[in-house]
């Protein structure tokens, strides 16, 4: 097994996506072992609470420290029984306030052997978690995916797993895809097209594809391609050229 993924949340129901497609091809052809839990099997109230006031006052609610102590500590157990006994995870929290997840974040993560994601909703788990699992030697890390707030991490699990998953080997089938796509070499991708070369649109418009990409000339294609790609990168996304400004409507 290449990868194995425990996520804890208190809706597992929302992570049924990872059944699909391409994620669930690679869980049955044994590529990645996905293991959702319940959060709340590691409460011990007739209400199974995993919340509570925050302290101090203030708005919502926070997150107890007791099952997710209790949580880490048997999935530890679990993942150790199935990769071994001196697996370590590296245990992810998705949290607006964390590091940027980037495509160089995801090529990590798709290289270990084992992750869990810590889905936090309301206005988030007890400080003393984070101590917790740092004094006990755990690695961590605090991941967003951008700068706009969900109300929890199981959204953005979804798509985390999304973009390690594709890059375990084996788990796309055309590995070429990989290294041409968007943002593999920190650039966005160049234009697409395919037939019908000459298109008369719903409005009346003839849309013919570029002359160059019917030529057959291999080099010069390549070359066009680099071209639109940093044309792209400048206009929408000159930050990843160390540049300022650009045009982020195209
Ligand atoms: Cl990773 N989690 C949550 N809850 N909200 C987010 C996010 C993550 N990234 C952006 N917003």
């Amino acid at each position: 097994m290449a990868l194995r993924i425990d996520v804890i949340t208190i809706f597992p129901e929302y992570l049924a996506p990872l059944e699909l497609s391409l994620i669930g091809k690679a869980r049955r052809d044994g590529l990645v072992d996905v293991q959702v839990h319940d959060l709340r099997r590691w409460t011990h109230d007739r209400h199974r609470t995993v919340d509570d006031t925050p302290l101090g006052g203030g708005a919502g609610m926070v997150m107890k420290p007791e099952p997710w102590a209790e949580a880490f500590a048997a999935v530890r157990e679990a993942g150790r029984e199935s990769l071994g006994e001196d697996s370590e995870p590296l245990v992810v929290f998705p949290n607006p306030a964390g590091v940027p997840f980037t495509q160089s974040t995801a090529q990590d993560w798709s290289q270990r052997d084992w992750l869990i994601f810590a889905c936090g909703r309301y206005e988030g788990i007890d400080e003393r978690v984070y101590e917790h699992l740092a004094d006990g030697g755990w690695e961590v890390a605090l991941t967003s995916l951008g700068d706009y707030v969900l109300n929890g991490g199981e959204v953005a699990v979804l798509a985390l797993t999304e973009a390690v998953v594709r890059l375990v080997p084996g788990v796309v089938g055309n590995a070429e895809s990989l290294v041409e796509e968007s943002h593999s070499e920190g650039l966005l991708e160049y234009p697409l097209y395919t037939r019908p070369a000459r298109w008369t649109d719903p409005a009346g418009v003839v849309r013919e594809t570029p002359e160059i990409l019917l030529s057959g000339d291999h080099g010069r294609i390549a070359a066009w391609r680099r071209e639109q790609s940093l044309a792209r990168t400048r206009r929408r996304r000159p930050d990843l050229l160390g540049e300022a400004g650009g045009d982020a409507s195209r």
